[in-house]
């Protein structure tokens, strides 16, 4: 098994005190103790913002990417080794913003990976702008302070399911023994996997508390929701008002893309050898004379 000690990152934690960030990495690192699988197969892959800060505390193979590409990335790690178990983590500005494309065809395609957003409806690292997760009228330290955010939320969930991911969830951050089972669940899941992790932004965010989320949210399984219905899983997407629901949408089986592409069976493309020369020749091909 491997130890606390054996996932201890390598830099100082700089996220605000009371961060639910902090919440988000402790989960992370018990599910991985409690999934088990060997720790060189792990591939944490982020974007940037506060939240994509995480694979800098956690020992486990990394790339931390640009903005609004982590799933572009993961998506091609995973294709050219699929013995790894891909983890995006990214805020809602990342992800939701210049990354929705991303996200919406990843969902798509049914890659195989999992992405877990840091929804704390700001884009904390430059200052606590809205997201596009913000209601609309909410007023950020740059926003008209009369009119705040013109426009309607992105509904992360209802994005994920429309776009066909097969694993739906959300999780808080101040409910570990939830979010430690929606990213156990996410990770062993054949198929795309998306978490909605609600996230208190302490400093920049003083609508969506800890006392804000401990009041509304509640759980779906503890209510017997039907998993397999996606009707169901959408309608409970868009009951977001007085309570707001967590736990597993929507789940269900569908083909991942590694296995409707001509990707060859009896090996990977990680032990693929190219010559450079024939790289080469395709550059030159393309070169207008
Ligand atoms: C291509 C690109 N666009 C914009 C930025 C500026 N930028 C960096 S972090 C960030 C916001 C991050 O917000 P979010 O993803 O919600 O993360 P949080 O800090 O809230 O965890 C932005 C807009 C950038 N670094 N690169
Ligand atoms: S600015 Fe907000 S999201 Fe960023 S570390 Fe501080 S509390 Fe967390
Ligand atoms: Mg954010």
């Amino acid at each position: 098994m491997i130890s606390k000690e054996q996932l201890e990152g390598v830099q100082d934690i700089t996220w605000c005190t009371g961060c639910g960030n902090h919440g988000i990495l402790v989960a992370l690192r018990d599910t991985v103790m409690k999934l088990r699988y060997p720790q060189h197969e792990y591939l944490l892959v982020s974007g940037i913002g506060c939240g994509s800060k995480i694979p800098h505390y956690i020992n486990l193979n990394t790339i931390h990417t640009l903005h609004g590409r982590s799933i572009a990335v993961a998506q091609g790690a995973h294709l050219v080794n699929l013995d790894l178990k891909v983890l995006v983590h990214v805020g809602d500005g990342d992800t939701l913003g210049e990354g929705l494309g991303h996200l919406m065809h990843a969902a798509r395609r049914n890659v195989n990976i999992s992405v877990f957003i840091h929804n704390n409806g700001v884009m904390g690292l430059t200052k606590g702008q809205f997201s596009p997760s913000a209601r609309r009228g909410y007023v950020s330290t740059t926003s008209p302070p009369a009119a705040g955010a013109p426009m309607d939320p992105v509904n992360t969930v209802a994005f994920a399911l429309t776009g066909g991911a097969t694993f739906v969830g959300r999780g808080f951050s101040g409910n570990r023994k939830s979010l430690i089972s929606l990213m156990t669940q996410a990770v062993k899941h054949k198929g795309f996997a998306v978490v909605d992790i609600l996230q208190p932004c302490v400093t920049w965010n003083r609508e969506l508390t800890w006392k804000f989320y401990n009041e509304h949210t509640y759980s779906l399984q503890e209510s017997g929701h039907d998993i397999a219905n996606k009707q169901l899983a959408l309608e409970k997407a868009f009951s977001n008002g007085e309570k707001i629901p967590t736990g597993v949408f929507y789940k269900t089986k569908a083909p991942v893309l590694s296995e409707s592409l001509a990707i060859p069976q009896d090996s990977q493309l990680k032990e693929h050898k190219t010559n450079p020369k024939d790289v080469q020749a395709i550059i030159d091909g393309l070169l207008i004379p």
